[in-house]
């Protein structure tokens, strides 16, 4: 299992926690998503198919692409 903390500029609230949950969990292999919007602070967890470029392709292509990559 892998799991990064990442902290994402673009997160105003828990709806973005939401959105960011829904999209990552739609690709095999992710495990768990978590997110504080106060923090602006979401924690992935995944494992094999998933890998770190997918879960940032994504990221990047719904407008919550972590602050440093
Ligand atoms: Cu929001």
């Amino acid at each position: 299992m892998e799991e990064k903390h990442i902290y994402i500029p673009n997160i105003s609230c828990g709806h973005c926690i939401s959105t960011i949950k829904r999209e990552l969990s739609e690709i095999e292999g992710v495990r768990a998503v978590d997110g504080d919007p106060a923090a602006k602070i979401v924690t992935i967890q995944w494992n094999a198919p998933a890998n770190w470029e997918s879960i940032l392709k994504t990221l990047d292509e719904i407008g919550y692409s972590p602050e440093e990559k």
